[in-house]
């Protein structure tokens, strides 16, 4: 029986997982789990910039797939997946530059209205289908002009490419990840020639030849480097290209999804969106800011990215900092108690973007609005899911809406499918049933990528979707209470 291993690396933490397929069912086992802290140290010109501590992640992933060799014996193939834009520059000798600066780094603020003058949004939406956001790859490079590092850079690997490497000595650039980068061309899906020139122009440096060669998900990325098998027992194990992308990992472990499926991924993000089979590059879907990244098997994740339990993993960590942590089940039981939409907030409002004090972000928006603030965490985490809720609702119905999609039920995977509070109020908000589960879908469909790829699966969507269902039971939440209420919150947020 063959074992495959998924490294999912999320923005707060990072996992190894191993997995078999056994009688149609994925059978898993957690080998690896280590937290992932950002550190602040100075970058260029001495300015406090918020880095990834990418070599103690290392360190947590070697330790996870040496355990799970120990346990398993012979594996057969490793597949990574984190979260997108991220990525590290590399220089001539392919040592690593300096450690990935963080997507929350404010570095990028001004980078978009610098490409713009080169590109306008208008077309560099039209080519690449990607979402406005200040974090993407392409701003990076851009706000990274002049500096020695950039100078110094051959290469530019995304975070999950740049751990393949590391355990391969290949520099791929697999696709998932890279559509999110702003930088590929949607409708071509190779590098964007013209989006490059742009970049390059502003960024003082050849992006194109930053950028390496291209590979589908499933294809071998290469073999584990002797010196790395040998030391983390993986002889002859291969890297494959899953999903990269880990939104693209949890969609394909979506257990169905027809034409009248929307589904969210819901974990530190929220990404809410549909499975179609081409980009939606509308110029109305670009003033929604929808984004049109790709799926396994050639399919295209038509979604919004929305602020998710980032604000309760800050509200959590401010409290815990502030010497009185909270226990988070307890605390969802109580704010399941507490009367819903006394207050709702924009959960993509700026103002929640950067770590820090979100209870007291939330009471300063409230105040301002005219809503009561939230008085104690239990009041603060039912403003938190409320708002989370109804920006799930909307983003569901304006994906409908812009692909011309009639949508009767919304899957829910990732951590927030243990979550029943923010379950049961997104059925309420959207007015429609909820699946929940699985929840560590990222790593079912990492793992599931692999398996296909080695022939366990028949590699196609719907198969690797039949082994989800007959391996994770889902919840299903009603829509229930009074829709008028959510309604009008809506139009109490929008104005
Ligand atoms: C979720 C995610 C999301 C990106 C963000 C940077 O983990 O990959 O899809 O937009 O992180």
């Amino acid at each position: 029986m063959r074992t495959y291993v998924a490294v999912d690396l999320g923005a707060t933490s990072g996992r190894v997982i191993a997995g078999r397929v056994e009688g149609g069912r994925l059978v898993t086992e957690e080998t690896g789990r280590f937290p992932n802290v950002p550190v602040s140290a100075p970058g260029p010109g001495g300015r406090a910039t918020l880095h990834w501590d990418v070599l103690r992640l290392w360190a947590g992933v070697q330790d996870g797939l040496a355990a799970a060799a120990r346990r398993f014996g012979a594996v057969t193939s490793v597949g990574i997946d984190g979260w997108a834009v991220d990525h590290g520059l590399l220089d001539a000798d392919g040592a690593l530059l300096g450690n990935p600066v963080h997507y929350r780094d404010p570095r990028t603020a001004d980078a978009p209205r610098r490409l713009f003058e080169r590109i306008t949004p208008e077309r560099h939406y039209a080519l690449t289908g990607v979402q406005l956001q200040p974090f993407n790859t392409v701003f990076q490079l851009v706000a990274a002009a002049g500096t020695a590092q950039l100078a110094a850079a051959r290469r530019a690997l995304l975070i999950p490419d740049l751990l393949a490497s590391w355990l391969t000595g290949e520099q791929v650039a697999e696709l998932t990840n890279a559509s999110t980068t702003g930088l590929l061309d949607a409708t071509t899906r190779t590098w964007s020639t013209e989006v490059t020139a742009a970049a390059s122009a502003l960024a003082g440096v050849d992006v194109a030849a930053l950028l390496p060669r291209l590979v589908a998900p499933g294809s071998v990325v290469g073999a584990v480097r002797p010196e790395v098998g040998r030391a983390l027992g993986l002889d002859g194990t291969t890297v494959v290209a899953v999903g990269s992308h880990d939104t693209a990992s949890a969609v394909a472990a979506v257990p169905v999804a027809g034409r009248d499926a929307a589904w969210i991924s819901s974990g530190t993000w929220s990404l809410v969106g549909l499975e179609l089979d081409a980009p939606v590059l509308t110029e109305a879907s670009r003033a929604a800011n929808f984004t049109n990244e790709l799926g396994v098997h050639g399919t295209v994740r038509y979604l919004r990215n929305v602020t998710g339990l980032w604000l309760l993993e800050q509200a959590l960590a401010t409290w815990a900092a502030q010497g009185r942590p909270q226990e988070l089940e307890p605390l969802l039981r109580q704010a399941a108690d507490v009367p819903g939409l006394r207050c709702v907030v924009d959960v993509d409002d700026p103002a929640f973007a950067a770590p820090g004090d979100v209870p007291a972000r939330i009471a300063d928006v409230a105040r301002a609005t005219g809503q009561p603030a939230p008085s104690g965490p239990a009041e603060v985490v039912r403003v938190v899911l409320d708002s989370l809720a109804l920006a799930h609702a909307r983003a569901v119905r304006q994906a409908a809406g812009l692909a011309g999609r009639d949508v009767a039920v919304v899957h829910l995977v990732g951590g927030g499918a243990r979550n029943a509070l923010l379950c049961r109020l997104t059925a309420d908000a959207t007015g429609l049933p909820v699946e929940a589960g699985p929840a560590e879908g990222t790593a079912t469909g990492n793992l599931l990528v692999q398996a296909a790829a080695a022939g366990d699966v028949g590699d196609d969507l719907a198969a690797m979707r039949a082994v989800v269902r007959a391996s994770t039971p889902t919840r299903r939440y009603e829509p229930s209470g009074d829709h008028a209420a959510w309604a009008r919150a809506e139009k109490s947020l929008r104005g």
